[in-house]
């Protein structure tokens, strides 16, 4: 995940906020960022970022508070690249369910994801291993990760705090049953989106 810090905020600070326990430090903001992804899959996203100062981090399986995070600067000087990449299909995340305009098939596609919300939201894309269901994926994901994964993680888009930043998502698809999975927390609860109906499964066919 990608996330702009607040003027007077470092990255030590951020991290600090963090191993106390937020998950949403006070004036940071998410920025979006590909997601969970598996050991040897590659994710390609395009996003709009603004200047500032950044960090890198990884939310999954506690490494928020155990691997450093990557610092980074986006300056305002440089070179205008505000072409937008052409998309096959759009994928809405809303109140909480996935919307899909235009069907995913196999080969090479560009997502285009945008969050009408009105909450933040985010999607991870997984393609779901043989004889595996979403129900043992959720499961698997309540754990963190922990134990044999029912599914390959491709990467996704993480939530904005500005819900109206599109991210676009480039992916070579197979045939296969996947899976999109939104992972935000319920508010003071122990719930994930995915819990409340947030996940969906689509078949890729030959
Ligand atoms: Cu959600």
């Amino acid at each position: 995940m990608l996330v702009k810090l607040p003027k007077a905020v470092s990255a030590d600070d951020y991290m600090a906020a963090v191993k106390a326990g937020s998950l949403f430090p006070e004036g940071a903001l998410d920025y979006s960022g590909p997601g969970l992804t598996s050991p040897g899959e590659t994710a390609e996203m395009w996003l709009r970022v603004d200047p500032g100062q950044y960090i890198i981090i990884c939310w999954n399986s506690g490494h928020a508070k155990t691997t450093p995070v990557h610092p980074f600067t986006v300056e305002e000087v440089g070179a205008d690249d505000n072409r937008t990449p052409k998309e096959d299909l759009v994928l809405k995340l809303f109140d909480s369910r996935f919307e899909l305009e235009g069907n995913l098939h196999k080969g090479v596609q560009v997502i285009r994801i945008e969050t009408p919300g009105p909450s933040i939201h985010e999607v991870d894309i997984f393609r779901l291993h043989e004889g595996r269901t979403v129900a043992d994926l959720n499961g698997w994901r309540k754990q963190q990760g922990h134990g044999p994964a029912p599914a390959q993680a491709l990467g996704g888009a993480l939530d904005s705090h500005d819900v109206s930043r599109v991210a676009w998502l480039r992916k070579e698809f197979t045939s296969g049953r996947y899976a999109l999975h939104c992972e935000m927390p319920v508010t003071n609860t122990e719930l994930t989106h995915a819990d409340v109906g947030m996940v969906r499964e689509i078949e890729i066919k030959e």
